[in-house]
């Protein structure tokens, strides 16, 4: 997009509608609508839309369990993917992959995966893949940085750097696995330095920073589509929510929590773009509308979307000797 000012507009509606999504998400979960696990990206989203936004269609994207905004802004329609989070036949994977499985190899987003640090190697397989086909594509790895403890996070740089591989490794930190900050399990907090020992060109980015993120992304995968070789870009974020919704919170003060959301970065872009007068206070209410009246169509219409039929259930599932 060459307009500075549509792009501007455009980053900021696709925060408001993840950010919508999610929030939907957590109502209809605590009504007992969705099941199953559900991780909310709230806090985040300036990562997925300035990293995501610096990619290309052939480009295969790939996430973790915290994928909804990664899967909107990957084109996935709000109904596809609200009728997978009611498990409904109408959904992205005929509601049998829910929140944490969410998949369209149309749209090359490779999921959503429930394993920490479980893309990292399918990323460099699959730009082996892209490399030999010779299709122009790179290979994105979004990852949160309890990932970089996890063998596969090594050997997933190193073959991509001793291989030359164009990967977009894209480290989501967001200071916490789970209950455990990043300074209490790892003795080198610095992230970048784990992937320049592997010979990666890596980088840092404020997170809570759209338009960095973007232009930081936009550099990498420049850098990885030119040489086909890997870039690690971390991008220092929080999340505003819980873990999961099973998430007391209690290895984090409310009052860190609060000053984060200081830096909430729909609100802090949506202030800097009114104060340049790049938008006015009507386009956001006209954004913030229009994104929630998908939404509520979406919503209405997973609710009564069809279940799988019990003579599909055993359909898409493997078993030896079977040709299901
Ligand atoms: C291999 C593996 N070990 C443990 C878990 C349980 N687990 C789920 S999320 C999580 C924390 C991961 O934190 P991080 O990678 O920083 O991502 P975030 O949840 O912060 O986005 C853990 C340990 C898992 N899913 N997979």
């Amino acid at each position: 997009m060459s307009n500075p000012a549509k792009q501007s507009l455009g980053f900021l509606k696709d925060m408001i509608k993840i950010r919508q999504f999610e929030e939907a998400c957590a109502e209809l979960y605590s009504a007992g609508l969705i099941r199953g696990f559900l991780h909310l990206y709230i806090g985040e989203e300036a990562v997925a839309v300035g990293a995501l936004r610096a990619l290309l269609p052939r480009d295969v994207v790939f996430a973790t369990y915290r994928e909804h905004a990664h899967a909107l802004i990957r084109g996935l329609p709000p109904k596809d993917l609200m009728a997978e989070m009611f498990g409904k036949v109408t959904g992205s994977c005929r509601g049998r992959g829910g929140s944490m499985h969410i998949f369209d190899k149309s749209r090359n987003f490779a999921g959503g995966n429930a394993i920490v640090a479980g893309a990292l190697p399918m990323a460099v397989g699959m730009a082996i893949a892209l490399k030999y086909q010779e299709s122009g594509g790179i290979s994105a790895c979004f990852f949160g940085e309890g990932a970089m403890a996890e063998g596969e996070f090594h050997e997933a740089m190193n073959l991509a750097a001793i291989w030359n591989l164009p990967v977009l490794f894209v480290c989501e930190n967001n200071r916490y696995a789970m209950g455990t900050a990043l300074s209490r399990w790892e003795a080198q907090t610095d992230l970048v330095k784990h992937a320049e020992s592997y010979g990666v060109v890596s980088r840092s980015a404020d997170g809570m920073d759209v338009m960095e993120v973007h232009h930081a992304a936009k550099e990498a995968v420049c850098y990885v589509r030119e040489t086909k070789k890997p870039f690690f870009l971390e991008c220092q974020t929080y999340r505003f929510r819980a873990h999961s919704m099973f998430d007391a919170e209690k290895y984090r003060e409310k009052a860190e929590v609060e000053n984060w959301k200081k830096r909430d970065p729909i609100t802090t872009f949506q202030e800097q773009l009114l104060q340049a007068g790049v938008i006015v206070q009507h386009d956001v209410e006209a954004i913030t509308q229009s994104t929630r009246n998908d939404l509520d169509e979406a919503i209405a219409l997973a609710k009564n979307d069809p279940l799988e039929s019990r003579d599909d259930l055993c359909r898409h599932v493997y078993k030896e000797g079977s040709e299901a």
